[in-house]
């Protein structure tokens, strides 16, 4: 998709002003049949950060009516904004939607997260605090050699350690969790990354978007969070996702050595 701008049905150009000079923050948070989630998700997040932290949720036309309870919250609240999308289009262009969507109003970091809860509201804070030093902010599930995963079933636990792996030693990129998807951007990595040839959908969206600000040279940490399965709503996850990561790492390396990254 080239212009997510199309789908800005709710532009909101008035910027906020938090009556300080300290960054402003954009929580992204991509959904799919999140109506049991998204609600709770979004107090929890308002009711820990003050103004200078806003929410905008990416929803794919969820037939569960995600959306709607978003629209509701959204109506008493301007720090709530919400992209519709016509259909599940995924969360690589999800995210790339809500990227254009920050930089065009002006945020100054931008995080993604996961609606189920995966990732735990007090955990933004010790995030932010590492984009002082930072450029790009990963909390990561494996650093230090230990794994911070609650209730995952084995097989996904391994898959994904084993993703990790794989991807270091194909990239060679320093990065412990490299499909993490809680993570923050500082807005200037997204301007100097071209967002249109960002083509990766699942786990390797995440891997790419890393690789691409590790080879511009952006200091990228990682801190460690624990991620907790979610205990309501499905996985949206696929077996393509995954196949996805496997020939993508090779990818980017190739795009890497060809420097037409
Ligand atoms: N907008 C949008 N959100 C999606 C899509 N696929 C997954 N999500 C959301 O992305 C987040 C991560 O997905 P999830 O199914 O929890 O993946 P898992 O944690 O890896 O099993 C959740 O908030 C999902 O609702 C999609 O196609 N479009
Ligand atoms: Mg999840």
């Amino acid at each position: 998709m080239k212009n997510g701008e199309k789908y800005f049905l709710y532009p909101e150009t008035v910027i906020k002003n938090s009556g300080n000079t300290s960054s402003r923050t954009l929580v992204i948070i991509p959904t799919y049949n999140e109506a049991e989630n998204i609600e709770r998700l979004i107090r929890a997040i308002l009711s820990r950060y003050d103004e200078r932290l806003d929410v905008l949720v990416i929803d794919d036309n969820s037939p569960d009516g995600t959306a709607e309870i978003v629209e509701s919250i959204k109506k008493n609240d301007g720090r709530v904004k919400l992209l519709r999308r016509p259909g599940k289009l995924g969360l690589g262009t999800a995210y790339l939607d809500g990227f254009r969507y920050a930089l065009n109003s002006g945020y100054d970091r931008i995080m993604e997260m996961d609606a189920d809860f995966s990732h735990d509201p007090e955990s933004i804070a010790p995030l932010l605090a590492a984009m002082d030093d930072a450029d790009l902010v990963i909390g990561s599930r494996y650093v230090n050699n230990t794994v911070n995963v609650v209730n995952w079933p084995l097989s996904r636990l391994i898959l994904s350690k084993a993703a990790s792996i794989y991807t270091r030693v194909i990239t060679g990129m320093p990065v412990y969790d490299p499909t993490g998807g809680f993570k923050c951007f500082s807005a200037k990595v997204l301007r100097a990354i071209d967002l249109d040839r960002v083509h990766s959908q699942g786990y390797s969206f995440q891997i790419e978007m890393n690789f691409r600000a590790w080879k511009r040279g952006f200091v990228i940490r990682e801190i460690p969070i624990v991620f907790v399965d979610r205990t309501v709503g499905k996985s949206k996850m696929t077996r393509k996702n995954i196949l996805e990561a496997v020939w993508m790492v090779w990818w980017l390396k190739l795009l890497s050595i060809l420097r037409l990254l």
